[in-house]
């Protein structure tokens, strides 16, 4: 089984929407600069596909004005309709056979990536994907359990169905087929869990690996039982939040955490996902240039290594 690779498309995501702090909109187009889609097509050979836009959103901002707290979630309507726009565009590269690379942007925006991923692949594959989620953070809030209210903390609650919602315009187009079973994701690089959340993560029994899991058994372990836990044969989304990456290495987001992943670290998890050779996706999520200008050409050069070391680059 390998899921067929008919080159690469590009989602830029230029969406802050999900949390507080600007400047996390502007991750897309300094990836860019920095010569990522370049790297991609000369040194990996990808046809890649992309119509050459940074989203900004600006319609579904002016369609929705106030768009006031719904169950303490902050700018719902706009979340809602942004991922929803996104969830369409992963799911036709998918769809197509395309890898789907997503550029973020807060990570609220894996409503959408992850939603279109888990649909297409379940139609063209008959199968479901294994999610690996790479972040100091579990983004597994509900809606009642955050306390920030920012939705870049609840994503994987809503691709899970541990939140739900009916209206339409707050995630209600949510189906179970753009769902994921809460065994099928595997969290790499926690060390920042709300209280709500560490409940939340052991009454469903996620696999989790925590710095502390990383640091007793090493990177390679923690990624033959990352393997291991997903099984065979499955194709795989890998949501990498740039936060996981210790603050030395990715100062430039939104909420850094000390104590965190290598550079080596997370560029060895992305290259042991791609040598599976069942990788279909990967969103690159939270690096914000605004924040820590000294370290933005740090986290921007670091994010580019783990989308390319996705991709195969450093492999033999
Ligand atoms: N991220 N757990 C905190 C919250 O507000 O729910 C932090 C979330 C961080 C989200 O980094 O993608
Ligand atoms: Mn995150
Ligand atoms: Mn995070
Ligand atoms: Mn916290």
């Amino acid at each position: 089984f390998l899921p067929s690779r008919d080159g690469l498309g590009v989602v830029a995501v230029g969406f802050s929407g999900g949390q507080p702090k600007p400047g996390v909109e502007a991750g897309p187009t300094a990836l860019i600069d920095a010569g990522l889609l370049t790297q991609l097509e000369n040194d990996l050979a990808l046809n890649v596909t992309f119509d050459g836009t940074v989203a900004s959103y600006a319609d579904v901002y002016a369609a929705h004005p106030d768009d006031p707290d719904v169950r303490g979630m902050k700018r719902p309507k706009t979340v809602s309709a942004v991922t929803r726009q996104i969830s369409e565009q992963v799911y036709a590269h998918a769809r197509a056979g395309r890898f789907a690379l997503t550029l973020g942007g807060d990570h609220s925006i894996a409503i959408g990536t992850i939603s279109g991923s888990a649909k297409a692949v379940r139609e063209r594959l008959g199968k479901e994907i294994a999610v690996v989620w790479v972040d100091a953070h579990a983004d597994i809030n509900t809606p009642e359990t955050s306390g920030s209210g920012n939705i870049h903390g609840m994503p994987v609650a809503f691709l899970t169905g541990l939140a739900r919602e009916t209206r339409e315009d707050v995630f209600g187009w949510i189906e179970d087929s753009h769902r994921i079973g809460v065994s099928k994701i595997v969290y790499i690089g926690l060390r920042d869990l709300d209280v709500g959340e560490k409940r939340i993560l052991r009454e469903n029994k996620v696999k989790c690996f925590t710095m502390h899991d990383i640091d007793r058994h090493g990177i390679g372990a923690i990624m033959d039982m990352t393997l291991e836990h997903i099984g065979p044969d499955t194709p795989i989304h890998l949501s990498f939040d740039v936060d996981a990456l210790d603050p030395m290495w990715a100062p430039s987001t939104g909420t850094p955490v000390r104590g965190g992943l290598t550079l080596r670290e997370g560029d060895f998890i992305a290259e042991c996902v791609a040598e599976t050779g069942a990788l279909v996706a990967m969103d690159l999520v939270e690096v914000n240039p605004s924040l820590d200008e000294v370290g933005a050409g740090d986290t921007i050069r670091a994010g580019c290594s783990l989308v390319r070391c996705a991709l195969g680059d450093t492999l033999l």
